[in-house]
């Protein structure tokens, strides 16, 4: 158990490699907030994965600086906060001492609490000289590479595509939306035939457009990722009863899911047949621990789900992917796929398969120099 002292809350703005465009808009600059927990069996940091705007979520950057900042950080300095020494289902759901649980009552500000969870959790592993891959009881030590690409001209994105099939990945996820889908998909797969292809749609097909997404199966995509909105679940329901006659193609629920009882609702109904588990996006790595084992007690293929995160991010990423069940690839690259400067060290990748962190914590320190080149505002809390 440990008491925290002081927690500072840095609001960071780091330079992409290239723009990430979706459906929901352009992310040009990464903006995103690192926490920096003190207890007094050490320090601990975390990330907290909103989005510089409010558009794939309600959270954004700035925001959840703010509510960090100034409402949920002032309820834990002086607090005692604890983990369980394995996880276990029972063990995780009884925690009293876990950031969940203090900030349970806590409305719409999931990643921001996935961000202080993270420090946590970062901070008594490594009192502790443990892994998260070793707490959550990971025996793999690598897993596969997959990466994704936004919305681009056919051209540009072939290109990508091809170039990052070059450097070991066997799984593409290519962003879609209305008129730019078929052709895009056909062009991919004549130029990478093996390639495992998934499509993400983020939400932006009409109810109406059922054919227009099944075609994309036809074409070749192996998976599609929340094609239509959440409020739209009959589409999915139709949508995947038209895709029973073509194999399995996983319809995985993104944005759909925000938590157990939309997974519970969803999977009732019938409109999704996989999940993107985002631990960033869902409130954390207990929450996407919960869903992981929704997801194997009712046969759903699972995906790690990744946004735009730095190495930090990234590692609970990866050491979460090596769970048995997310058997879908995942947002598997290492932050410098995205990331032109990042303070923390990287995901390492050989021959197509990402590293699964082995070193005590969630991830190593990051650079204390970065760190204050990057730095937009800090604040201290406590
Ligand atoms: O819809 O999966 C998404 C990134 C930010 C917000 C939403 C999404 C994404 C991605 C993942 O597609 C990209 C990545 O982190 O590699
Ligand atoms: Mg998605």
């Amino acid at each position: 158990m440990s008491a925290v002292s002081t927690i500072d809350v840095h609001l960071l703005e780091l330079p992409l490699t290239e723009p990430f465009t979706a459906s929901h808009g352009q992310t040009l600059d990464r903006t995103i907030v690192a926490i920096r927990v003190t207890t007094d069996d050490g320090v601990g940091w975390g990330e907290c994965s909103a989005l510089p705007a409010a558009t794939y979520t309600a959270e954004s950057a700035i925001g959840t600086f703010e509510a960090i900042s100034e409402s949920l950080a002032p309820r834990l300095v002086g607090a005692t906060v604890d983990m369980p020494t394995a996880y276990a289902a029972d063990v995780v759901a009884e925690d009293s001492r876990s950031v969940t649980a203090l900030l349970g009552n806590v409305a719409g500000q999931p990643m921001a609490i996935a961000g202080l969870e993270m420090a946590v959790f970062d901070a008594v592993l490594k009192s502790r000289g443990q892994s998260l891959a070793q707490w959550m009881g990971v025996d793999t030590r690598t897993v596969p590479a997959g990466v994704s690409i936004g919305l681009d001209t056919i051209e540009a994105t072939v290109a990508k595509a091809t170039g990052l099939a070059a450097e070991g990945y066997g799984r593409l996820k290519v962003k879609v939306q209305p008129g730019h889908d078929a052709e895009l998909v056909a062009a991919l797969r004549r130029a990478l035939p093996d390639i495992e292809l998934q499509v993400d749609a983020n939400g932006s097909y009409p109810a109406s457009a059922v054919d227009d997404v099944l075609r994309l199966a036809e074409l070749g995509a192996n998976a599609i990722e929340q094609p239509f909105a959440p409020s739209a679940p009959t589409s999915a329901i139709e949508l995947i009863d038209r895709l029973q006659t073509m194999g399995p193609v996983p319809v995985i629920a993104d944005e759909a899911v925000a938590t157990q009882a939309d997974a519970e609702t969803l999977l009732s109904m019938g409109a999704m047949t996989g999940l993107s588990i985002k631990p960033a996006r869902v409130g954390g790595l207990v929450a996407a621990l919960s869903l992981h084992r929704f997801c194997l007690a009712a046969g759903l293929a699972a995906t790690a789900g990744g946004m735009l995160e730095t190495g930090l991010g990234r590692h609970a990423l990866a050491a979460l992917a090596a769970l048995p069940g997310f058997t879908v690839t995942g947002d598997l690259s290492p932050a410098g796929r995205w990331l032109a400067a990042d303070p923390w060290p990287d995901l390492t990748m050989t021959a197509g398969r990402i590293d699964v962190p082995a070193g005590p914590g969630v991830a190593p320190e990051p650079d204390p120099y970065l760190l204050d080149r990057y730095r937009l505002e800090h604040r201290r809390v406590g």
